[in-house]
């Protein structure tokens, strides 16, 4: 197997870390106390971890984990969950921007930050609050893996939709972390409208009908209208026939609206 690209990005952070092998680099980053913006990045992450409790399969040498562990001048004090919300929507979607231009295939969003290539998922997002109060972003990308090597049915690789890895890797690295730092700037309350308007046209949740699972196993049907500037889904609910706003939830894609 040829060696997985390495490469580093000190001009958009004070430091860049390659780990041979880590159990987490969001956690690996959160157990740091060094203040500076920070990109650690692995090809062989052994626990990596998913939202709300959920596991993270990253196949060694062919999915790649990185965080980046935020420029605090960008990060309000205190964190705002107005600021969280927006934050991973827009993680997601400066990801799908910096990949979209490499395939010939839609890169979409499902909300809350899951991004698609051909409605199959690619990378997942999480982001977190270490205990001393630093934000860090954490990617999990599936860049060379095989079908065989996919953890599930519903994941799928960049390489599997033709991307080359060796020359493009660095490239969509870099200008996913370029374009974070810049949209940061500016969700200081949330959300600005325009900011909205750029993620939910890539989102492939807004405008569908959804079934909404509640972390609890709770399941309710509706149609996903919006976002709103907190980042979270303002779905109409067939029974009760009311718009209500869902942050902490999963979302499963019925069928595209009409
Ligand atoms: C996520 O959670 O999608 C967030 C994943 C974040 C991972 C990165 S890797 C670097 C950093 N360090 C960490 O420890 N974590 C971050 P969630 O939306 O909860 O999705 C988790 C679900 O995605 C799992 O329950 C599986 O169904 C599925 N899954 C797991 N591994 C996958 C993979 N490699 N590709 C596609 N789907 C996967």
């Amino acid at each position: 197997m040829s060696v997985p690209p390495q490469f580093t990005l000190n001009a958009l952070v004070d430091e860049t870390l390659w780990l041979d092998e880590v159990e987490s680099t969001n956690s690996f980053l959160a157990n740091r106390t060094t203040a500076g913006s920070a990109l650690a990045l692995s090809w062989n992450q052994t626990a990596g971890r998913g939202r709300l409790g959920r596991e993270w399969v990253s196949p060694s040498g062919g999915s790649l984990a990185l965080s980046v562990a935020l420029w605090p001048e960008l990060v309000p004090k205190p964190v705002t969950p107005e600021w969280l919300g927006a934050l991973s929507l827009v993680a997601g979607a400066s990801l799908a921007d910096a990949i979209r231009p490499h395939l010939s295939e839609p890169v979409r969003l499902k909300w809350p930050n899951d991004v698609l290539i051909a409605g199959k998922k690619v990378a997942g997002i999480l982001g977190e609050v270490s205990a001393d109060g630093r934000v860090i972003v954490g990617v999990g990308v599936n860049v060379s893996l095989t079908q065989d090597e996919l953890p599930t049915e519903l994941a799928t690789s960049l390489t599997l939709h033709g991307f080359q890895p060796g020359s493009q890797l660095q490239r969509v690295i870099s200008a996913f972390v370029g374009e974070l730092r810049l949209t940061l700037s500016g969700i200081e309350g949330g959300l600005t409208r325009e900011k909205r308007a750029w993620v939910a046209e890539q989102c492939d949740t807004v405008g569908r009908e959804v079934r909404v699972e509640f972390p609890g196993g709770a399941t309710r049907n509706g149609r996903a209208m919006d976002l709103d500037d907190a980042g979270r889904l303002l779905v109409h609910f067939l029974e009760s026939n009311v718009v209500e706003s869902v942050d902490a939830a999963d979302v499963i894609h019925l069928r595209p609206a009409h």
